[in-house]
């Protein structure tokens, strides 16, 4: 039980939880849309202002709603329990199925439930014809794990890994959820210094040295969709170490980020492009950590509604983009909450958004789990 850690931390504990939950409450009312103008948001804001008294937050969605079940289950357990989680997730649904989940993420709860829960990872490796799911469901959920493993990358990659498994056994899905708990975890961690800004590109870099090792590996979190273990192994071969295989799925795509970010203003069409903007994996979770190192910097097309804040103008970008903009505004919320801090969500949204308290202390009781201190901010 030491003070190694400040009140800041603590205060960046509790961001990255608020910060998804405001990224899914403001994002919901957008989704779908090809692109989101300021005006439309800016008119969003005012009328989420003007609610009080009784029924003035705005809910949130499946993303919430799973995330709430990842920390409540880990800190129940003080572990990673397949079967809780599973059951959590599952019961969550059953009492309030209308959270908007992904079409056949809803399947595997129906199975589960049906199953008593027997093999929790059954359901998800049948889905899509044995292929698995390569939804954003995994990373959605995914910043408990990050705040409960902070200081064991290891063990934050095999509970990250584990827990979307329950769900999602395609490896762009998985290793998607990999990826948004790394960003997580290194937004977190990052130590601020007066003079010292974080490095966009090595906060990159870094994401691609773990991702390179990850997917790398011989892997065998899928074997019901993997062919022989034979042919894995002579895939493995051909393509260890070779960052242009297409095996290094995300460390391309975090090539692209890297690029992009260095050409500063790039127009948001090109982003959708690029990154993309949709509800797999690989086209949301690259997406969300590029807002979050773009919106270090003010940008052009938030002019109008940029009040200087960087936490606030990463989920008004990300909510801009269009597309699945709850999911990828609520990633992208996750990683800026662990970086800036609590302190930085405007007051207003965490007031108007449903499920902050909540949040609140259940980032206190995974402080505690993962430091050993009581957290007395907020
Ligand atoms: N082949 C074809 N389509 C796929 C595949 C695949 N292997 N995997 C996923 N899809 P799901 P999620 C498509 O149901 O990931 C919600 O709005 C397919 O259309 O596993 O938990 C959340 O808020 C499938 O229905 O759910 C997220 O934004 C869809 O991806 C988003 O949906 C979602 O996969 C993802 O939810
Ligand atoms: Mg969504």
């Amino acid at each position: 039980m030491g003070t190694r850690h400040s009140k800041t931390m603590c205060s960046r504990f509790i961001g990255s939880l608020v910060g998804a939950i405001v990224g899914d409450c403001i994002g919901a009312d957008f989704e779908c849309r090809p692109f989101v103008d300021t005006l439309h948001l800016s008119n969003f804001l005012t009328s989420m202002a003007g609610k009080t008294g009784r029924g003035n937050k705005v809910s949130y969605t499946d993303d919430t709603a799973m995330t709430r079940s990842v920390a409540d289950s880990l800190i129940s357990k003080k572990a990673f329990n397949a079967s809780d989680m599973a059951m959590r997730f599952a019961e969550e649904y059953f009492q309030n199925p209308g959270r908007g989940y992904g079409a056949n993420v809803v399947q595997v709860f129906q199975d589960l439930h049906v199953d008593r829960y027997a093999d929790v990872y059954q359901s998800a490796r049948e889905q899509f014809g044995g292929t698995g799911s390569y939804g954003n469901g995994g990373g959605m959920r995914i910043a408990p794990v990050a705040l409960f493993a902070m200081n064991d990358t290891e063990k934050l990659i095999q509970i990250a890994r584990d827990s979307t498994l329950i769900t999602h056994t395609n490896k762009k899905g998985y290793n998607g959820a990999i990826l948004q708990c790394l960003a997580v975890q290194q937004a977190l961690t990052h130590q601020h210094a007066p003079s010292v800004r974080l490095s966009r590109e090595k906060f990159v870099e870094d994401l691609q040295e773990k991702m390179k090792k990850i997917e790398g590996k011989l892997d065998d979190a899928n074997k019901a969709t993997k062919a022989s273990e034979e042919e894995a192994k002579v895939k493995d071969v051909k393509t260890q170490g070779d960052p242009s295989s297409k095996d290094f799925f995300y460390v391309e795509y975090l090539q692209k980020v890297k690029t992009l970010i260095s050409y500063g203003d790039v127009p948001r069409i090109k982003i959708k492009h690029v990154l993309g903007v949709g509800i797999a994996a690989h086209r949301s979770i690259p997406t969300a950590i590029y807002c979050f190192l773009r919106c270090m910097e003010p940008v052009e097309d938030l002019r109008n509604i940029d009040h200087g804040n960087a936490l606030a103008r990463t989920v008004l970008y990300a909510i801009s983009l269009g597309g699945d903009t709850d999911t990828i505004a609520s990633m992208a919320g996750s990683i800026a909450g662990a970086y800036y801090g609590i302190e930085s969500v405007p007051s207003m949204w965490q007031d108007r958004c449903e499920g902050v308290e909540c949040a609140t202390s259940q980032a206190k009781e995974l402080y505690h789990l993962a430091t050993g201190d009581t957290c007395t901010c907020h």
